[in-house]
């Protein structure tokens, strides 16, 4: 397989400036005749030649206005269709057939249960018909689609339905006109025995959207939430960032066998059925705040990304980091604005960083791939929602407005690229953004380190920051970047007012007590004065760069950080950094063969935090979650980590924790019910957030306390509350607890497949020996189907990445099993195949025995006659 590179990008040499398309859905096969309307574009300098995409296609006839081209006038590979010479401007017509039915890959056009959906991002268009599938080519797309009626009464695409039919022969048609052109990633089409809630939003403008969610009969219960969310989302975008929306009628579908959570087709939106049902029975707090967030996602990309689409797919993060940018702001303000930057922040350090240390680096804006499916990253998404948000940071939030007023208004209608974003910035706020743009183009995680110096004589603090970024893959040497350092000084009575050498105390900042550092040199110096007493630094305030910071904290100054500081970002990474240095001293104790003792000034500090109502339950409970296995891992990297080693003094440390303050933990469940109705509230989830943390600590503390999980699972009345419970029994109840639990949430719940999908991954995650052997008989229960990307998600995803004893077996069984499923999927749905990978990819940092053995298992799959372009991507950069 031959790379693509960014430095090749060629303007197409044709357009298509209108599509039509005409769909003939059967049981056995579909029909598409497409009619292009094409014209060369005049500023080519290619030859007369066209070749379209197409893939597993059937070519049924192919005619340039009206005549048939002969055999000799074109040629049919596997990758598309070339035809010779074409005149200046013609109409293209290529009847072809394909087999929705037999399309295991959902890339294109399939069979989702019993009706039929499309997803063309990145390059699915192509097995539909033969296309210039690059999103620089722009349409005016009208499609018509006939199918049985009975069977499928719902015919929809994107745009306005024009014109609707019976047939004589129990056939109905359906015409779709969308007036936006747009590239064929956004082409969708849905037809199926569907049912709908609907509902109107008035736009700003004075517009009446009507607004459909589609889902089979048996969901109509399950769309309130996501209805709710929409509505707000198309407020919040008019409010925040002057979007309105363009046309009459916006429809979501759901469906459940999706790779992806969504899909912001123009005007049709389909979704992952796991991303917009929802109800209090079935969902947790968790899975409400994902509906509400996609949906919003989603909604957002009808400015950036639909109205303002990319060039070429090296530009994927122009449209989905500052989408996710958006949403994350959106959610903000929806709920808790710490909480959601903790959870983000969590994301990015423990999955993103890991990403940007491997051997899949990439930066925010690619230079190359081989399967682009591979590079819908943490990097692409996180991180470049990252360096929007930095960019925010740096213009501030009016001039940002502005520059993303200027780069809608410049760019409506184009496909352009992350330059012509940061371009916009720039010419709209006048800041330099030159440097800045380095976070685009170098990979890895820059590692920011600080030192201080304190001369109480002169009352002067000096910060000596320094920053590198170590090499990654294709690129050994990197330049310093433009990292936005918000931080404040932390004083005995609270934070200190800040007066940076050589800047005029003026009014503003006289008595402000954040500021932000620019650094932009290897090594810069930042000298306060007036500074009474020695501080504190508190550094990194809001997570305001995606890097690694090192400053040589005591574990006095964690605490006084933990429970003093303004900032809530820093407050709960001071209780994560006391946490793993910690857990770095049991595991001296641990390897030196002593009885782990853990520090009472941390235990303090934490039952303190616990009994302190005046706080955000729901900050709490994230300070005093400890860090995963699979993170503790990450950062032991270097060394080789050893999992065992790892869980037992994660496990020593949740143990002590849970016993020192165990009336504390008694308390914080007892007070934090919740008597009012179920609502998906930050309030109310901040509560149960804590709750069911202190269940779960209590379990840990005595077996006893199993009785509790028990009660509450009896008495649950919501899937938040009901599911922590299971949790808790399944991981700390007797063998017999837990089956039994087990056995009855499935006797309640199986006719109810999302809710079934968190029964497997709680189960994936069980702790003990047995823990693959269930795994394995999981994937031969009822409830298990190898196509459906949820329930692989749940199960073997669950198992490699959240089981981190058990799939790192020293058998090398784990990895086995993973690489049996990967092997599995290879040929029928690559795309996940490959996503699947991702803890092999990491065999560089283990100890030599498990690395050993997963290597092994990447040179198996490397070695598979029919691999595919994806998994032959991540598998062969991996061992690279
Ligand atoms: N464009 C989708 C999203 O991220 C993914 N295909 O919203
Ligand atoms: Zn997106």
């Amino acid at each position: 397989p031959r790379a693509t590179f960014l430095q090749e990008y060629q303007p197409p040499a044709y357009f298509i400036e209108r599509t039509e398309l005409a769909f003939d859905l059967y049981e056995d096969y579909t029909t598409v005749l497409a009619n292009l309307h094409c014209l060369r574009n005049a500023d080519s300098t290619a030859d007369n030649s066209l070749f379209l995409h197409g893939e597993e296609l059937e070519l049924q006839s192919l005619a340039i206005d009206g005549r048939p081209l002969a055999e000799d006038e074109y040629q049919i590979s596997d990758k598309g269709l070339l035809i010779h010479r074409v005149p200046e401007q013609f109409e293209l017509s290529i009847g072809t057939r394909i087999l929705p039915q037999d399309n295991a890959s959902l890339e294109g056009l399939y069979k989702s249960n019993k009706m039929f959906c499309t997803q063309c991002e990145a390059e699915g268009f192509r097995k539909i018909t033969y296309y210039l599938d690059r999103p620089d080519v722009m349409s005016e797309f009208t499609v018509t689609i006939e199918a049985e009626q009975a069977r499928y009464p719902v015919l929809l695409s994107n745009g306005n339905a024009i014109h609707e039919e019976s047939l004589a022969n129990g056939r109905h048609r359906v015409r779709w006109h969308d007036p936006h052109p747009k590239p064929s990633y956004l082409f969708a089409l849905v037809a199926g025995d569907l049912h709908y809630i609907e509902d109107h939003f008035h736009t700003m403008g004075g517009r009446e959207v009507c607004l459909r969610i589609f889902v089979e009969a048996k969901d109509l219960g399950k769309c309130q939430h996501a209805m709710d969310s929409l509505k707000k989302s198309m407020r919040w975008d008019e409010e925040v960032y002057g979007r309105e929306y363009d046309l009459d009628i916006f429809n979501i579908v759901a469906v459940d066998d999706f790779n992806m959570g969504a899909m912001e087709n123009k005007s049709l939106n389909i979704f992952n059925s796991s991303c917009v049902l929802c109800s209090p029975e079935t969902t947790t707090d968790a899975g409400f705040q994902t509906v509400e967030a996609i949906v919003a996602h989603e909604y957002f990309h009808n400015w950036s990304g639909n109205r303002v689409t990319c060039r070429d797919w090296f530009q994927l993060s122009l449209k989905e980091g500052f989408t996710v940018f958006r949403d994350a702001e959106f959610s903000a303000d929806m709920g808790s604005r710490t909480v959601k930057r903790v959870a983000d922040a969590t994301v990015l350090r423990s999955h993103q960083f890991a990403e940007d240390a491997g051997p899949m680096a990439h930066p925010v804006r690619p230079e190359s791939f081989i399967e682009i499916s591979n590079f819908y990253t943490l990097t692409v998404y996180e991180k470049g929602a990252e360096v929007v948000r930095m960019i925010h940071t740096l213009l501030g939030a009016e001039a940002f407005r502005r520059g993303s007023d200027l780069y809608f208004e410049r760019h409506d209608g184009q496909a352009v690229t992350c330059e012509d974003f940061v371009r916009a910035m720039e010419d709209a706020s006048g800041v330099d953004l030159t440097q800045f743009r380095r976070w685009y183009s170098q990979a890895g995680t820059p590692l920011v380190t600080v030192r201080d110096d304190y001369d109480a004589e002169a009352e002067r603090y000096t910060l000596t920051v320094t920053q590198s970024c170590p090499p990654t893959p294709g690129q050994p040497h990197k330049e310093p970047m433009l990292i936005p350092l918000a931080m404040g000084l932390l004083g005995e009575a609270g934070n200190l007012p800040l007066k940076l050498a050589g800047q005029a105390p003026d009014a503003e900042t006289a008595d402000n007590t954040s500021t932000v550092l620019l650094l932009s040199e290897p090594e810069q110096h930042f000298v306060f004065e007036q500074v009474r007493e020695r501080p504190v630094p508190s550094l990194l305030r809001g997570f305001s760069a995606p890097v690694r910071l090192d400053y040589n904290y005591s574990r006095a100054e964690l605490c006084a950080l933990m429970s003093r500081d303004d900032d809530g970002f820093v407050r709960w990474d001071a209780a994560q950094q006391l946490a793993l240095s910690v857990l770095d001293e049991i595991q001296q104790q641990l390897t030196d063969g002593q009885e782990p003792s853990v520090d009472p000034l941390y235990l303090d500090a934490c039952a303190s935090l616990l009994a302190d109502t005046s706080l955000d339950p729901a900050l709490v409970a994230e300070m005093l979650r400890l860090p995963t296995e699979s993170y503790l891992a990450e950062l032991a990297a270097a060394e080789g980590a050893d999992v065992e080693l790892i869980h037992r003094a994660r496990e020593a440390l949740e143990t002590a924790l849970a016993q020192h303050a165990e009336s504390q933990w008694l308390d914080a469940y007892r007070r934090s019910v919740v008597n009012a109705p179920y609502a998906p509230v930050a309030e109310q989830i901040a509560a149960r957030s804590l709750r069911n943390l202190s269940l779960y600590y209590l379990a840990c503390a005595k077996a006893q306390h199993i009785g509790l999980a028990q009660a509450q699972y009896a008495a649950a009345t919501n899937m938040t509350d009901r599911l922590a419970a299971l949790r808790v029994i399944s991981q700390r109840g007797t063998q017999q607890q837990s089956d039994e639990a087990l056995d009855s949430f499935y006797r309640d719940w199986q006719h109810d497949s999302l809710v079934i999908n968190q029964w497997l991954q709680l189960q994936s995650a069980m702790p003990g020996e047995g823990a693959l052997a269930r795994v394995r008989s999981l994937m031969d229960h009822e409830a298990f189907d190898l196509r459906n990307p949820n329930k692989v998600r749940a199960l073997v995803a669950g198992f490699s990445n959240n089981n981190s004893l058990q799939f790192h077996r020293p058998d090398g069984a784990g990895y086995a099993f993973l690489a049996e499923v990967i092997e599995q999927l290879n040929t029928r749905n690559p795309q996940i195949a490959s996503r699947l990978l991702n803890p092999l990819t990491r065999w560089r940092n283990y100890r030599p025995d498990r690395g050993e053995l997963m290597k092994a298992q990447l040179e198996r799959l490397a070695a598979l006659p029919d691999l595919s372009v994806d998994v032959y991507e991540v598998v062969s950069k991996s061992l690279q």
